[in-house]
């Protein structure tokens, strides 16, 4: 019926923008190490827009997108193709409060070639969630004439897209208050030629979101709620079988807490189906909290639909930090069993640990890692700042008292003091932070992980990848291993904003230097855990290994002894074991 109309395009650029590091250049890599879900979630709903031709018949809508972390953003190539075109914008997605200051300086650029640039994500949700008007950085945007979105952009891309295209899009859409509905939603998917950008080719996707906790540090309960919403079996299927027809089947999901999602059994029981009926090669790594082993059949199940990682939020193992930030759902008389419980199956554990809380020291701090490392069998361990983030609770508290915090938000990355600490300095607080990795990962404990893995099953290709990353990743090449990349790029005119453009002859031989300087690191480190797993390899009692974090509790009276250790802290309501309070009275007689 519209055969003779001509055709017109309206090209969206989708660049997720990355952060800055201390010298001001982008941190940006060969390939990247974790795949960006905002991206893949808002390509899928503009290859949805152009399926349903929202801007009439005779107009296609042209997507492309790249992930600053693993591809150089090309400004000038970009709004080339957006002319050419003849009409078009850039997306800036799922902007960071750390990568806000980049997302600008790019915006500044595309607003320059005069183009309409609208950029949403936490930073821009997390804000207008929780202040009272809108922060000077957000003010900035605006006066640069960039369009801000807050909240899940489902069922709403459409919308935006037509009002870009008739040149009447609303300074800010504000959709925080309407939650959409997860069953049936557009789901998250990239290309493979964006996928295998990313290291071991991960694609991801979020089977649900909100999470039913309070954590005061926490963002996503006041963006995306407190209530489940999450995808059906049928769209997980449909996902799966979308990456997979393409050579993808290994993903990153990327629930905050995939064991709170209400939904989480019939979508493992259709992923088993699949790999075990259809031989599906389906690797799954997942978020989850440190109750999840109390949920029957789950943690079983998540093994048998081909999880072999789990990410948890361990975050302290001092109830009174705990009960402080309001993450009372950890309950540290359980963590034995529970990481034991992921072991069974074969399954390596990540735990997040957050440096920083009100009573936290350098001594207590020293002595929790070393209990940690005796006491507890995860493998991972990775640090974290205690940090106000725009959007938390922690964050809202501070503003509203005045407290000064760090006006940068390119620091806001967690490997950063952005707010004054109670006992620690800030010097001291950086150095608890550096030592931290240092104390962790030694060459002794970095051997003990390796015995626990071989005689748990855990693939030990992977433990010995993850531990290079993870204890060289901050000390190496002073990114955090949730940026980390392989092969870092540092191109000289991609600069902060602010920050010189410095002379090729300066530059290029500081950048050889410091090339050279950190892939020395980087053998050095590799040789010496690969001569250690060899060693464990080859040890003839490796089968037998056993050390008190892998001993499982005996009966119902035995308490581990860091939780006699902290047995003061743990409130009565807590649903404490009355053990450990008699155990801590028996030993003041
Ligand atoms: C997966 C994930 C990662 C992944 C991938 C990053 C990504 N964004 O995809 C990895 C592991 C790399 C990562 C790393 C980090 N992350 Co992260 N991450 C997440 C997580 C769990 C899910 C992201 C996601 O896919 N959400 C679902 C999508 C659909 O939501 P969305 O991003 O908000 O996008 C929707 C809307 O905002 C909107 N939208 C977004 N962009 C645009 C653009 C336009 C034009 C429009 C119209 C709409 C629109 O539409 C989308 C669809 O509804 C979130 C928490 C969460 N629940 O979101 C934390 C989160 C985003 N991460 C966070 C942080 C702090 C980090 C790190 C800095 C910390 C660290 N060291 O781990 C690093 C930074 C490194 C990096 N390069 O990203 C914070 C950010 C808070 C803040 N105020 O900045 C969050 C919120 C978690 C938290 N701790 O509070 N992260
Ligand atoms: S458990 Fe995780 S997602 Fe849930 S409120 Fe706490 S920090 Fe946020």
């Amino acid at each position: 019926m519209h055969g003779n109309l001509p055709k017109r395009a309206f090209r969206v650029v989708l660049i997720k923008p990355s952060h800055y590091d201390q010298d001001g250049y982008v941190i940006q890599w060969l390939r990247s190490t974790l795949p960006s879900n905002s991206l893949a979630s808002v390509y899928g709903l503009i290859e949805e827009c152009a399926r349903d031709r929202v801007l009439g018949p005779d107009i296609d809508i042209e997507v492309e997108a790249c992930d600053e972390c693993n591809t150089i953003v090309d400004v000038a190539g970009a709004a080339k193709r957006i002319r050419a075109a003849g009409a078009g914008m850039v997306g800036l997605i799922g902007v960071q409060s750390n990568q806000y200051p980049r997302a600008l300086d790019l915006a500044r650029q595309f607003r320059a070639q005069g183009l309409t640039v609208v950029m949403g994500g936490f930073h821009v949700s997390g804000c207008i969630s929780m202040l009272p008007a809108l922060p000077a950085d957000l003010q900035e945007a605006r006066d640069l004439g960039i369009h801000l979105f807050a909240g899940e952009a489902e069922g709403r891309m459409a919308e935006v897209l037509r009002d870009v295209a008739a040149d009447r899009a609303k300074p800010i859409y504000n959709y925080l208050n309407d939650m959409p509905e997860m069953a049936a939603a557009v789901y998250p998917i990239l290309p493979r030629a964006l996928v295998t950008r990313v290291a071991g080719h991960y694609s991801s996707f979020d089977a649900g979101r909100g999470c039913p906790f309070q954590c005061s540090f926490c963002t996503i309960i006041n963006v995306q709620g407190r209530k489940s919403r999450y995808r059906t079996p049928d769209d997980v299927e449909a996902i799966v079988r979308a990456n997979a027809a393409q050579g993808i089947t290994r993903f990153f999901v990327t629930d905050d807490n995939f064991a709170r999602n209400r939904n989480w059994e019939p979508i493992l029981d259709r992923l088993i189906e699949l790999r075990e009926r259809e031989k599906f090669n389906i690797k799954l790594l997942l978020q989850v909290d440190t109750l999840c082993h109390r949920i029957p059949n789950f943690i079983e199940k998540s093994a048998r639909a081909g999880c072999t990682a789990i990410f948890l939020g361990l975050e302290n193992i001092n109830p009174e930090s705990l009960m402080g930030a309001k993450k009372r759902q950890n309950k540290i008389w359980e963590y034995r069993d529970m990481l034991l419980a992921w072991r069974a199956q074969k399954v390596m554990t990540y735990a997040g640990y957050i440096l920083g809380f009100p009573t936290d020291t350098p001594a207590t701090i020293a002595r929790d890692i070393e209990i940690i490392k005796k006491e507890l069998p995860v493998d991972i361990l990775e640090f974290f700042y205690l940090t106000p983030l725009p959007g938390s609770e922690d964050h809202k508290n501070l503003y509203m008292r005045g407290v000064p915090m760090d006006p940068d938000m390119n620091k806001y990355d967690l490997e950063h003091a952005c707010t004054a600490h109670p006992l620690m300095s800030k010097e001291t607080w950086t150095q608890v932070y550096a030592d931290a990795w240092r104390r962790y990962y030694t060459d002794e404990h970095v051997e003990t992980i390796m015995r626990r893995a071989i005689v748990s099953g855990i693939n030990r290709t992977k433990v010995l990848d993850s531990l290079t990353i993870f204890s060289g990743a901050a000390r190496i090449d002073g990114v955090h291993p949730l940026q980390f990349g392989f092969f870092r790029r540092k191109l000289r005119k991609q600069r902060r904003s602010g920050m010189p453009i410095r002379n090729p002859l300066a530059f290029y031989p500081w950048r050889a230097l410091d090339f050279l300087k950190v892939t020395s690191q980087w053998l050095r480190l590799i040789w010496r855990y690969r001569r250690i797993m060899a060693r464990v390899t080859k040890d003839p009692a490796a089968g037998n290994y056993v050390d008190e974090a892998l001993r499982p509790h005996t009966g119902a009276g035995e308490t581990d002894h860091f939780v006699e250790v902290f047995a003061d802290k743990i409130p009565h309501t807590h649903g404490a074991p009355v053990r450990v309070a008699a155990a801590v009275a028996a030993a003041a007689e």
